[in-house]
């Protein structure tokens, strides 16, 4: 007996049982082993095929549902337990099933090893299927935004969220992988969907870094826009980047290290190259990947000039680093490092004498004049770290707009305007280490405003859809923290104000006067502590210069050294409002995700140690807690835990009534009616929409199931015999 494709656990009831209806409906005929083994290497499901006939293997679905869990928290019987939620995720993790849905949204578990279910084939499987006829995936995600986009015509975005490695970046660039593969193309099309997939490793060399979280930690937040034309191919693209670590480049705490392209241009760049930057080589292990950037580069449209010009600011950057500076008795200093000023001014094509007056003097305007006044050692070098930051920060920025122009629809004969848009969400996520700063706090601040939008949108859909089928619901309670991000952003009393406030009051403001003007404000807030107690004692797990706040995700200290200058940055370019850039940017990215339907990806990350088949119960329950799962579910059950559309419905049951079997012909309303009156549906079991049947308890849907099992079962093995009898 041979035995052919097969694929070990799971795939749940539905798989198997699409793969039971195909197979009884195929016709006894001269091939009919032939046409079971094709669909058995089409489905994920054990068959053996030998001289006696087929054999299916099938289990029971209860005892697969033990084993696996089920697909879709909704169907847990025990939905209101956390502890029955998490014991279903450990049952996926440990079968590799990474994937489980809370109705639509799709929670997705980062199993820190490469397995096998990105490939074509997959993404086959999941193209143009119903969302809940195969297994859950990121593809089925994708998918799912793509028809509605097409079929209804309304922009979607999906959105990416979980802490610092829970696989994010990962989510976003499947969800791309799968519109370059499965979208119609044509020679135009193709070299769109070349420069978007080509965009993400060169972002990636310049915005991502290793921290003690994430081997490769997006340092900036990323919006990028996938536009299709009417024929639903990928015409155009664009992007919108936020607040980049710039920091990075100058200070990386123990066990980080700076953005990834300073280590494949040093390590992997050609020896003349090198030569010509004035660098020195460390190691052979980046070759591959400054190549892959490079490559990616000109994919996208750099010409050779151009990437020459980039590596010369990033050597640039390197070189400016390791000015070092001695100091005068006078107290003005000067550069000890002559060999670097002489790379520094060819690279940055500036005359040498003119940089380094400016590396150890500042510019200042006295009764009107301009004026050079020197700068001490230690202004010096924060003076030379500045200017790499904002070098760095400026190629950046730079960057990401070559990338747009490259990617910006070039077809006249098509309004960009008229694109039909998938918007794609990936920001860094949340973070919490030893000690968090300014960049901290913004990371946050954007998450906390995600997971904002988050709960106004699902409870919303989820009213609108009652609403729109004309069924009646209970709302649920859950936490709404607008209450936090209230507390960062209100006009007048919000931190962001009173930073920058501080920022731009004359005289003696500092980190400190910023703290204490905060211990005024907010210190009665029931989301924000410093180390000062209303008794005037001192609280004594907190720093002096820390205050803390409660996010909807934990508890972060953060401390305000540097918060004035880091913040001054952001400001410059946009002095006279008081509200920082990225507060407006972030209120105009919500306005643009609102205006658009919703699809989320809530990513977990199942340990820290950053390995495989570690499921670390404390760490996801933490999770699950503040991503609001149980809430989401909870919502999701409140009214009714499953429906579908009518069609759907009816397709999928209809041979287990008379009335709708072979077809149903009239009303589709009349043909779900009289099915789940035969089925013995009680009324208060079901409602029936406007489009949708909604069931209230998983029960009632299992046991349909199971009534079809039965029948499949039945016709499996009568379609046996009559195999066996045909041979
Ligand atoms: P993040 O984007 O959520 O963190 P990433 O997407 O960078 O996290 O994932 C971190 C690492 O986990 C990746 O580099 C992979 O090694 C692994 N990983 C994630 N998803 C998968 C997957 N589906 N299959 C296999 N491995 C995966 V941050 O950017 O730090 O917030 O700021
Ligand atoms: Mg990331």
């Amino acid at each position: 007996m041979s035995s052919c494709n097969v694929r070990s656990a799971d795939e749940d009831i539905w798989t198997r049982q699409i793969f039971l209806t195909q197979l009884c409906s195929q016709e006894p005929s001269k091939s009919g082993t032939a046409a079971a083994v094709s669909i058995a290497k089409q489905q994920p499901w054990q068959l053996s095929v030998g001289s006696d006939g087929i054999r299916v293997m099938m289990e029971s679905a209860l005892t697969a549902r033990d084993r696996v869990g089920v697909q879709d928290f909704v169907l847990l019987e025990n939905h209101t337990s956390e502890v029955a939620f998490i014991e279903n995720l450990r049952k996926r993790f440990k079968e590799n099933l990474i994937y489980t849905y809370i109705g639509s949204v799709l929670v997705s578990m980062n199993p820190y090893k490469d397995l096998e279910i990105y490939t074509k084939q997959h993404m086959e499987r999941y193209r143009g299927v119903n969302f809940y006829e195969v297994s859950p995936h990121i593809y089925a995600v994708a998918d799912n935004a793509y028809r509605s986009m097409r079929t209804e015509r309304r922009d979607q975005c999906i959105l990416i969220s979980g802490e610092s490695g829970a696989g994010k970046t990962e989510a976003s660039k499947k969800v791309l992988q799968y519109y370059a593969v499965t979208c119609p193309a044509s020679d135009h099309v193709q070299t769109v969907k070349d420069r978007l997939l080509q965009s993400n490793p060169v972002l990636e060399a310049f915005g991502n870094a290793k921290t003690l979280r994430n081997d490769n930690s997006s340092r900036f937040g990323k919006y990028m826009d996938i536009q299709f034309d009417f024929k639903g191919a990928p015409v155009g693209g664009h992007i919108i980047n936020y607040l980049l670590e710039k920091s990075r480049v100058v200070h990386q705490s123990h066990g980080e290290r700076n953005f990834h392209i300073f280590y494949q241009l040093i390590e992997g760049g050609e020896d003349d190259l090198l030569r010509r930057l004035g660098l020195e080589k460390n190691a052979q292990q980046y070759q591959y990947l400054v190549k892959i950037v490079r490559k990616a580069l000109s994919v996208i449209g750099f010409t050779d000039d151009e990437v020459e010009e980039l590596l010369n600011i990033i050597a640039s950057v390197l070189h400016l680093g390791n000015v070092q500076y001695g100091g005068e008795d006078s107290g003005s200093s000067y550069i000890t490092t002559d060999t670097q000023i002489k790379y520094l001014a060819r690279l940055l094509g500036v005359d040498g004498t003119v940089l380094k007056e400016a590396l150890t003097h500042k510019k200042i305007i006295a009764k009107g004049e301009e004026l050079m006044s020197p700068l001490n050692q230690e202004q010096a070098a924060s003076a030379r770290d500045a200017l790499s930051k904002a070098i760095y920060g400026r190629t950046f920025t730079w960057l990401v707009n070559k990338i747009n122009d490259s990617l910006a629809f070039k077809d006249d004969s098509f309004n960009s305007k008229n694109a039909s848009v998938i918007g794609l969400l990936d920001i860094y996520g949340f973070e919490v280490f030893q000690n968090n700063s300014f960049e901290q706090f913004c990371i946050n601040y954007c998450n906390e405003k995600l997971q904002q939008l988050f709960i106004e949108l699902t409870l919303k859909s989820e009213q609108e859809e009652y609403e729109a089928e004309g069924i009646t619901w209970e709302p649920v309670q859950y936490f709404n923290n607008k209450i936090i991000c209230d507390l960062v952003e209100e006009k007048f009393k919000g931190i962001i104000s009173i930073l920058d406030e501080e920022c731009l009051r004359p005289g003696d403001a500092s980190d400190i006067t910023f703290l204490e003007k905060l211990e005024d404000t907010v210190g009665g807030h029931a989301h924000f502590v410093t180390h000062k107690l209303a008794d005037g004692k001192t609280r004594k797990v907190m720093g002096r210069e820390e205050f803390r706040l409660s996010h909807y995700a934990g508890e972060v200290n953060y401390n305000v050294n540097g918060f004035l200058d880091k913040n001054n940055d952001l400001l410059f370019r946009n002095l006279k409002e008081a509200a920082t850039q990225f507060k407006n940017s972030l209120a105009k990215l919500m306005e643009i995700l609102m205006s658009k339907e919703p699809s989320y990806v809530r990513c977990i990350k199942p340990n820290d140690a950053k390995q495989a088949g570690r499921f670390d119960e404390v760490l996801i329950r933490h999770q699950v807690k503040y991503l609001g799962l149980m809430e989401n579910l909870r919502v999701r059950r409140a009214g009714f835990a499953y429906r579908r559309r009518y069609e759907n419905f009816l397709q999928r049951y209809k041979s287990l009534c008379p009335d709708t079997w072979p077809n149903w012909n009239g009303r589709l309303v009349d043909g779900v009616s009289s099915l789940v009156k035969h089925l013995g549906y009680k009324p208060e079991e079901y409602k029936l929409g406007r489009t949708k049947i909604f069931i209230r308890f998983p029960k009632t849907l299992f046991a349909t199931e199971d009534a079809l099992e039965v029948r499949k079962h039945s016709l499996a093995t009568k379609l046996q015999s009559s195999w066996k009898g045909y041979r």
